[in-house]
């Protein structure tokens, strides 16, 4: 990438001093009709006098000025007519030597802001990052400014000692996505606007994100909502009683991000305190005896977080137990580039 674009700056210089800029001067005389002052006053024709000049000039001179100039201060209502612009917090990071660092696991707005602007970052991959992602890390480049092409390139000296390289280089402004198997050490991440493109810089943001591939995340404990009254009631050797099952659907929330799987499923006690004899709490038929505040016993992240939850009690003897549970989702969850909105900045 590098050295295709250096050659392109070769190339541009060459072609501008093959060609003889002076060449084209002309050798032509421009020729004055000679009017003297003379022959002006015979044609009679009309004359200002140095005052109506001066007069005329001047007006001329206000109404442009009042029509045509621009004032600094509307430069930066050009840009608010858009996206706001901010400058590019992490300059300078033109190249390898002073790459940003610090950005793993963040959600960062930068831009490529003039035509020889390339960000370069560079992370530090640790074994306990990649212990907390699957072993996968995902580099996402997205935001692209409309009408503009930037693609993403990612460099490790590996352990070889040679240089290795994967790219993404989608055209218009596609969002560039690209998954790792990991491994420790550092790597280089670089945003470079696509070559061959006139004008490809913006002041407008890109977001980029370098991280492991999977993030966990928690709802806390939600107020479903729900009361099971289970009355007073001693079942005895008759019992226990099954409630009726209340339900909560999460499948298309917002505030859980998509394909998270649950790591961790919590249901609580809540209540109005009464006595009870043989309570159990069960989410979606998974039971749980009353008085336990552990997870649900489930297999870690096989099922989906966002799913229809069916919530029961059952119950031996209730002296007016009323139960009011509250659900807990723990999940783990893949970095796309519509969960990327769980990411802080
Ligand atoms: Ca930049
Ligand atoms: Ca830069
Ligand atoms: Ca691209």
């Amino acid at each position: 990438m590098k050295i295709c674009k250096t050659f392109f700056l070769v190339t541009v210089l060459l072609a501008v001093s093959s060609s003889n800029v002076f060449a084209m001067e002309s050798e032509e005389q421009t020729v004055f009709h000679e009017t003297t002052m003379e022959d002006s006053l015979e044609e009679e024709a009309e004359i200002f006098t140095m005052e109506d000049f001066n007069t005329n000039v001047s007006a001329e001179l206000k109404a442009g000025m009042n029509s045509q100039v621009k004032k600094f201060t509307e430069m930066e209502a050009l840009y608010a007519t858009g996206t706001t612009y901010t400058p590019d917090q992490y300059e300078p990071n033109n190249n390898s030597g002073v790459a940003t660092s610090g950005i793993k696991g963040k959600k960062i707005q930068a831009n490529i802001n003039t035509a020889n602007d390339e960000d370069w970052y560079k992370i530090d991959v640790t074994q306990s990052d990649l212990d907390e992602s699957q072993g996968l890390i995902a580099v996402i480049l997205t935001d692209i400014p409309a009408n503009y092409d930037y693609d993403l390139f990612i460099l490790k000296i590996m352990s070889n000692g040679q240089m290795g390289q994967v790219s993404s280089e989608q055209t218009g402004n596609t969002s560039e996505t690209i998954y790792l198997q990991g491994e420790p050490g550092t790597y280089y991440a670089v945003v470079d606007p696509k070559n061959g493109i006139d004008n490809n810089y913006s002041p407008q943001n890109y977001s980029f994100y370098f991280g492991g591939a999977y993030k966990n995340g928690s709802t806390g404990y939600m107020n479903l909502g729900m009361k099971f009254d289970f009355g007073t009631k001693n079942y005895g050797s008759n019992g226990p009683w099954l409630s009726p099952y209340q339900q909560v659907d999460l499948s298309s929330v917002s505030f859980i991000p998509d394909q998270a799987l649950i790591s961790k499923l919590y249901i609580s006690d809540n209540s109005n305190g009464a006595y009870w004899i043989g309570f159990y709490k069960m989410v979606n038929g998974i039971e749980q005896m009353g008085n336990s505040s552990a997870p649900l016993d489930i297999a870690e992240n096989q099922y989906l977080a966002k799913e229809l939850y069916q919530i029961q009690g059952k119950i031996t003897r209730s002296d007016g137990f009323i139960w009011e549970p509250q659900l807990r989702i723990d999940y783990i969850y893949p970095i796309t580039i519509q969960n990327l909105r769980f990411i802080s900045q």
